[in-house]
């Protein structure tokens, strides 16, 4: 099957096949019905497909962003898990995530008064509003504030200003690689309110060791509490990725305020059992972090 995008490479058959050096010597692959939208922004090569089994699904630099069979997963994890371990977050950071479903999730949260959103690729935003408003709906909340531009560069004038800051980064190859180093982190950790806690797309333990060892270490470095959380999410390599934590003061692995029963019933992926289960990690993993 000719599809018509600009990634031809990753295409196989009409079968579209994640290649990337971060996982070498495996791909995960997705049958494509159609081609929704493929352009070069300034800043990645962006893809909309639509597949035959998953739904439509994000492609960034030809790596798979989200599909919508279960991008509520990841979303409700990132977003609940340091939201909830809050006991009375206010002011909302979130970086990058341009689809909207950070936001989304976040916005479930009446307790919250700002939230602040920096994205890089402003294309990505309006391709998804365009194919994903299941998704980009996260932007209609009228507490979210825009800011287009580099997260990193954002986050360096913002002093005391947060009680949570998310990051839904790409992985470390193109425009979100400065935010898997320390300096970045650093610049989170003064970004916080006192009490305030960070939560970072956090990659995964099968896959990339030394970047979940280097996330761990800067996190256990620069935070008093530091946690790893893991999400199942099959349309990520491995299958699972993690959230990675620091805390100025509130625990990180039992929600630290009740879960409105009207929330609960919106969400698919995250309750009570799941926050404090997702820190259990296998004992491969737990001795790995143990020895950082
Ligand atoms: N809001 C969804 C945006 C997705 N951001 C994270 C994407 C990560 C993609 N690569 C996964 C590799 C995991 N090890």
């Amino acid at each position: 099957m000719k599809l018509n995008t600009t990634i031809d490479k990753n295409i196989i058959d009409g079968w579209f096949a994640e290649i990337c050096p971060m996982w070498p010597g495996i791909a995960l692959s997705l049958e494509i019905e159609k081609v929704l939208y493929s352009n070069k922004s300034k800043y990645q090569q962006i893809d909309l497909f639509l597949t035959t089994h998953h739904g439509k699904m994000l492609v960034l630099d030809g790596i798979i962003q989200l599909t919508q069979s279960d991008e509520f997963a990841y979303q409700e994890m990132l977003a609940h898990v340091p939201l909830f371990s809050h006991p009375d977050p206010r002011h909302l950071l979130v970086i990058g995530g341009g689809d909207g479903g950070i936001l989304r999730e976040a916005g479930r949260h009446d307790c919250l008064e700002t939230i602040d959103f920096c994205e890089i690729d402003e294309e990505v935003i309006q391709v998804c509003k365009q194919f994903l408003p299941d998704l980009a709906c996260g932007f209609d909340d009228n507490r979210v504030a825009v800011h287009i531009g580099d997260g990193n560069a954002f986050v360096q004038n913002q002093k005391q200003m947060y009680d949570v800051i998310i990051v839904d980064s790409s992985d470390p190859v193109g425009p979100g690689e400065a935010l898997f180093e320390k300096p970045f982190y650093e610049s989170l950790k003064h970004a916080l309110k006192p009490g305030g806690l960070i939560a970072t797309q956090g990659e995964s333990f099968f896959m990339h060791k030394k970047y979940v060892e280097n996330l761990v270490k800067i996190t256990k470095e620069l935070f008093d509490i530091q946690g790893y959380s893991t999400i199942l999410v099959p349309t990520y390599p491995g299958g699972n990725i993690g959230i990675c934590m620091g805390s100025l003061g509130p625990q990180l692995k039992i929600p630290g305020r009740q879960i409105p029963e009207k929330v609960q019933q919106q969400l698919k992926y995250y309750n009570k059992e799941i926050h404090k289960a997702s820190f259990v990690l296998p004992g491969f993993a737990q001795k790995m972090m143990d020895e950082i």
